[in-house]
């Protein structure tokens, strides 16, 4: 009881907070990307983005410490062929979530420093609108990892 009302003023203080890096009601989870075959020139980032809030924020910015410059993409069917294209922003309507995963939204890493490997932590940050700047932490997964989830059988 003592904990729960603890972590009610612990809430109610954060929420005040302006400057806290989850202000704008934003959080990132389970940040991750894909083993990169050896002298690929590109990577992928994906994670989760929850909003908590009562407005809508948007994702408009990215950046990354093991690529030249990070750009925000999305996947889409054009003509029938499956090809990404850097889009402006991400639309995170309050109190929804929007994963980007493979096959939908991803953060594309352009011009890699050095192979990503499994285990690896990709360090970077994703800018909002509302909420600003969030350091992110993307851990390298194998290859192969996340097709399940692209096909919309998820696991969840
Ligand atoms: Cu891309």
């Amino acid at each position: 009881m003592k904990s729960m009302l603890t972590s009610a003023v612990l809430a109610a203080v954060l929420a005040g907070a302006t400057t806290a890096a989850s202000a704008g009601g934003i959080t990132l989870a389970h940040p991750w990307s894909r083993a990169t075959p050896a002298g690929a020139p590109v990577g992928a980032g994906y994670v989760t983005l929850e909003n908590s809030g009562s407005t809508a924020d948007r994702l408009v910015s990215a950046t990354t410490d093991a690529a030249d410059h990070a750009e925000i993409h999305e996947m889409a069917m054009n003509n029938g062929v499956m090809q990404m294209r850097p889009v402006k922003e991400i639309e995170i309507p309050a109190g929804k979530r929007v994963e980007l995963r493979p096959g939908g939204y991803h953060v594309m890493f352009m011009g890699l420093k050095h192979q990503l490997k499994v285990g690896d932590a990709v360090k970077g940050s994703l800018t909002f609108e509302k909420a600003g700047t969030l350091p992110v932490e993307f851990k390298v997964e194998a290859m192969g990892a996340g097709a399940d989830r692209a096909s919309g059988q998820g696991a969840h």
